[in-house]
C-alpha cells in the first residue's frame, strides 16, 4: 500500500498532538523546578494566530513569582510593568512592596515577527515560590491577524486537558524532591 509523503506527515502531525499536546501550545521548556529556587522560564512558542505570524507576546507573573527579569530579544522590544503586591516583603533590609507584573516584548518590525511556521523562544528569569504548587503564567498571544489569549486553568488539579487555550503551567516542587535531581 502507498501513502503520499503529506497523508503521513498528517498521520504524524495527530500522532503527535494527541500524545503531547505540549508541541502545540506555548510550554515551557522546564515544566518543574525547586520551590525557592532561581528559575528561567523559557516559553516556547511553537505556531501564530491560525497561521498568522506572532508579533508580540505577554507574560502575566503569578503572585509568589519574585523579581522578574526578561531576557532581551534581538529585533523584538521588551517592556516590563510593575504591580502592588499583595504580600510585601523584606529584601536585603528594604521593604518590597511592588513587583514586574508583566512582562512584554513586541516584534519591533514586520520582519522580526514570528512566522508560523517557526518556532522561538521567549525569556525570563525569577525566584520561584518557596511553598510546592502549579504556577500558572497567563500569556497573551498577539498576530498580525488575531491574538490567542492563553489564559485557561482548571477548576482544581493542573490537568489541561480539555482547554482550548491553557494557562502556562510550572510545576513548583519542594525542594528536598527536586534536589535529587542534579
Ligand atoms: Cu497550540
Amino acid at each position: 500500500m502507498h501513502f503520499s509523503f503529506a497523508t503521513k506527515l498528517i498521520a504524524a502531525c495527530a500522532i503527535l498532538a494527541g500524545a503531547t499536546p505540549a508541541f502545540s501550545h506555548i510550554v515551557l521548556e522546564t515544566t518543574s523546578a525547586p520551590a525557592g529556587s532561581s528559575y528561567k522560564a523559557v516559553f516556547l512558542v511553537g505556531h501564530g494566530c491560525q497561521g498568522s505570524p506572532t508579533t508580540g507576546v505577554t507574560v502575566q507573573i503569578p503572585a509568589g513569582f519574585l523579581g522578574a527579569k526578561p531576557y532581551p530579544k534581538a529585533g523584538w522590544t521588551v517592556s516590563t510593568q510593575l504591580g502592588k503586591l499583595a504580600k510585601p516583603y523584606d529584601s536585603h533590609g528594604k521593604r518590597v512592596t511592588e513587583d514586574v507584573a508583566l512582562v512584554s516584548w513586541k516584534a519591533a518590525s514586520r520582519e522580526a515577527a514570528l512566522p508560523d511556521a517557526f518556532f522561538d523562544e521567549f525569556v525570563l528569569r525569577g525566584k520561584l515560590p518557596a511553598s510546592p504548587g502549579p504556577l500558572w503564567f497567563k500569556v497573551l498571544q498577539t498576530c498580525e491577524n488575531g491574538s490567542n489569549d492563553w489564559s485557561d486553568i482548571p477548576a482544581s488539579g493542573s490537568a489541561t486537558q480539555g482547554l482550548k487555550f491553557p494557562a502556562v503551567l510550572l510545576e513548583v516542587k519542594p525542594a528536598e524532591t527536586a534536589q535529587h535531581h542534579h
